[in-house]
């Protein structure tokens, strides 16, 4: 996935621009203001893909010194559409000595992301661990000058390549009491989570801005209520807050629990998107692998899911195997449960959840046609590629493109501007300076690829200009 804003003008931050923001250039964390086709089965080969036809994405936890390991790439490039690096964005590898900034491994990361058309969740610019040395020995005004530098730095150097970021990541106690987590960061002042959010704000006003934490998917614990009255507040107050990441790191101490899916709408219902932000599952029942993936879905707002590491040895809790690939790189029952869950889901026939501003753009007045129209094969050699319409949004819609005649092509698609691809599946995307063409490059996943083309008020079908077998 892409996150394709070329504009020169740079909105005014703030909350009502954020929200305008957000809504024009939602790339493909959009579900905001959506009127939802009832979905229908889809039959994706792989989790971003499946995932992408139900307007989600499916990322993982990635850690960069395992990118030369062919066996590890080979499933990520394959299977994911967005990337949250494990550790390499995290304040100590980011800033490791005072305004001395470090971004070699996280750069590498992205890089390798953005190049395959993956998209990017930051990870984390406000946290009580993992503080370099000497953050961890301030306190006082000296350490909220110094957390906000970082703040507006680190988002400053990513800004356009990341499409969310965890602003501030579990900043909320465990156990019964509902209030803040003691920390040096929470001994500056109880509004520095907001101070975090509105520098990040200015730093990034394109990027969504999310709150992350653990233990907060039992609908009835403290801690859940706790963040829950923080959502809220900050939503009546204006501070600049979109979305809130559930970690869901489930195991025997932590269950999952079937009032998940209450905790993803009612969070929902505050006007923010909800993600699954770094899943496990201790033992990775298929069954409680599904009834996530379907919680998820059920939730116009839930826009994605990542989970936290590929195979169980790439896991931080390895010995519990909770992911979706054996340590040898062979997909578990979880994994196919995922992948049916994804495909059999539907989108809700719902209205979107009630927001305080209206869309930017206005609703098509003239539904697109539902099938393709006969096309002419395009100019190229060697293959014919056919689109079709796929799944359609209230601002954005799918179409899949079929080559016959080829198992390696090259596709040329052009989307007419204001239209911007936001994400992609089954190929290598590449885009001309314009950013409206797009060249396609098999990449081992099959002769049907997909993308997102956010309409921007535009609902004209794109055009597949070549197919060329290489
Ligand atoms: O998976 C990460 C592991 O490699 C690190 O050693 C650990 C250090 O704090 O952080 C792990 O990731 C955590 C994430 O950043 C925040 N939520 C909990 C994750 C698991 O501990």
């Amino acid at each position: 996935m892409i996150e394709r804003c070329h504009g020169d003008t740079r909105p005014q931050a703030g909350p009502r621009a954020r929200t305008a923001i957000v809504l024009a250039a939602a790339a493909l964390l959009a579900a905001t203001g959506a009127a939802f086709l009832p979905g229908t089965a889809s039959a994706g080969t792989t989790l971003g893909a499946s995932a992408a036809e139900k307007g989600r994405y499916f990322g993982t936890a990635v850690a960069g010194f395992k990118l030369s390991d062919s066996a590890y790439t080979t499933i990520l490039n394959r299977e994911f559409n967005m990337v949250t690096a494990e550790n390499e964005m995290k304040i100590d590898a980011t800033e490791p000595q005072q305004n001395q900034f470090s971004y070699g491994a996280a750069d590498q990361i992205v890089n390798h992301a953005r190049s395959r058309g993956m998209s990017v969740r930051g990870h984390t610019l406000a946290w009580h661990s993992q503080q370099p040395g000497w953050m961890q020995n301030m306190s006082g005004s000296a350490l909220r000058q110094a957390m906000l530098n970082h703040v507006t730095q680190v988002a400053t150097h990513f800004r356009g390549q990341v499409v969310a970021w965890d602003v501030v990541n579990e900043a909320f106690a465990d156990g019964s009491s509902g209030g803040r987590r003691d920390s040096n960061l929470q001994r500056t002042g109880n509004d520095w989570i907001e101070a975090a959010f509105r520098a990040a704000d200015a730093a990034d006003p394109n990027a969504k801005l999310c709150y992350n934490d653990y233990n907060t998917d039992n609908w009835t614990h403290a801690k859940t209520q706790g963040v829950y009255n923080m959502v809220r507040d900050f939503k009546s107050r204006g501070v600049p807050i979109d979305c809130v990441g559930f970690q869901s790191h489930f195991n025997n101490d932590s269950p999952y629990v079937s009032n998940y899916r209450t905790t993803l709408s009612s969070f929902a219902a505050l006007g923010v998107d909800v993600q699954i932000t770094e899943l496990d599952i201790q033992g990775a029942s298929a069954a409680t692998y599904r009834s996530v993936v379907e919680d998820c879905l059920a939730v116009a707002r839930c826009n994605g899911i990542t989970v936290w590491g590929i195979r169980d040895s790439d896991s931080w809790r390895a010995s519990q195997t909770p992911l979706l690939f054996n340590s040898n790189g062979s997909k578990k029952p979880a994994y196919d449960a995922v992948l049916a869950a994804l495909n059999n889901g539907t989108t809700p026939p719902t209205t979107a959840p009630p927001t305080t501003n209206p869309p930017t753009t206005a609703p098509p007045t003239t539904a697109p046609p539902t099938t393709a129209p006969p096309t002419t094969p395009p100019p190229g050699s060697g293959c014919t590629a056919t689109l079709q319409d796929s799944t359609r949004w209230g601002d954005r819609f799918n179409s899949l493109v079929t080559v016959s005649g080829a198992s390696n092509w090259t596709v040329v698609v052009a989307v007419t501007p204001p239209q911007k691809v936001s994400n992609t599946w089954n190929g290598s995307p590449s885009w001309d300076s314009s950013g409206n063409v797009m060249t396609m490059r098999s990449n081992g996943s099959g002769n049907v690829f997909g993308f997102t083309t956010m309409a921007n008020g535009n609902w004209s079908r794109p055009q597949v200009r070549s197919c060329t077998a290489s």
